[in-house]
């Protein structure tokens, strides 16, 4: 009898654990779901600066080696680490993590061109729900290969002047290659809410129009991954939050100019 109730009661804590489990993710799919966009007023912004830190590895060049006259170079500069002279980083993409109300998203067409046999821009922003355009400005055929887990994958080749569409439902990180031309690579990000922006030449980047509160703010890198720091954002101020990141592993892509 006290075998049974021991079980019971370990199947009764079994069972709990589990529910509690499920009841907190849903939680947080409920947030990221439910971010609702409309006017801010009076909100703060959060500015900064992205630098890599340690040995910045010399540039890399990436071999073309097909429909070099069409492409115009037989050689193509890495984007995958674009460190400038005072070790700026480009392309990190800075967004806070945790906000479920806020500004609304902006309503401009996104697209992602091949052109020159160039994915253009190398890191490109969407939010979920909104209409991408693949383009192809090249006289010749690109394919388009991403590489997703949670929105449906897609692997299709599109000639030159047209175009592929394509809806993207859930917050990923999405590598997007050309199959046909090995070394194009792309990176999409779609975010869950329109807080976000990818550092430029000089590492800089802003967000804009937040609403007073404290939050999660992460940066993520191609080559060098991702961090968060916490930031608070008072009305109608700036907060200065500055990253420094760092290669972690071996042998990954890099540039420097
Ligand atoms: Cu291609």
């Amino acid at each position: 009898m006290r075998y049974i109730n021991k079980c019971f009661a370990k199947s009764f804590l079994i069972a709990f654990v589990m529910v509690s489990l499920s009841f907190l993710a849903g939680t947080n799919n409920r947030t990221f779901a439910d971010y609702v966009g409309g006017d801010v007023s009076n909100g703060g912004s959060i500015s900064g600066v992205i630098k890599m830190v340690g040995d910045v590895p010399s540039a890399k060049m990436l071999n073309v080696d097909k429909d070099q006259g069409t492409c115009g170079h037989d050689a193509i500069p890495s984007e995958a680490l674009i460190v400038s002279h005072g070790s700026e980083l480009k392309n990190a993409v800075v967004s806070i993590t945790n906000i479920s109300k806020g500004k609304k998203f902006s309503e401009g067409k996104v697209a992602i061109d091949q052109k020159g046999c160039i994915f253009v821009p190398h890191v490109t922003l969407i939010p979920k729900g909104q209409s991408l355009d693949l383009l192809n400005s090249d006289d010749i055929m690109h394919n388009l290969h991403s590489y997703s887990m949670k929105n449906t994958a897609f692997n299709e080749g599109v000639t030159g002047g047209n175009a592929l569409s394509r809806i993207f439902e859930y917050p990923e990180t999405i590598k997007i290659t050309c199959d046909v031309h090995t070394w194009m690579t792309s990176w999409l990000i779609v975010q869950d809410n329109p807080y976000y922006s990818t550092s430029n030449e000089t590492g800089a980047y802003k967000i804009d129009n937040v609403p007073a509160g404290d939050y999660t703010l992460q940066v993520w890198h191609e080559s060098l991954g991702k961090t968060t720091k916490q930031v608070s954002v008072k009305a109608g101020e700036n907060s200065v939050v500055n990253f420094d990141l760092e290669m972690k592993a071996q042998g990954k892509k890099r540039r420097r100019r």
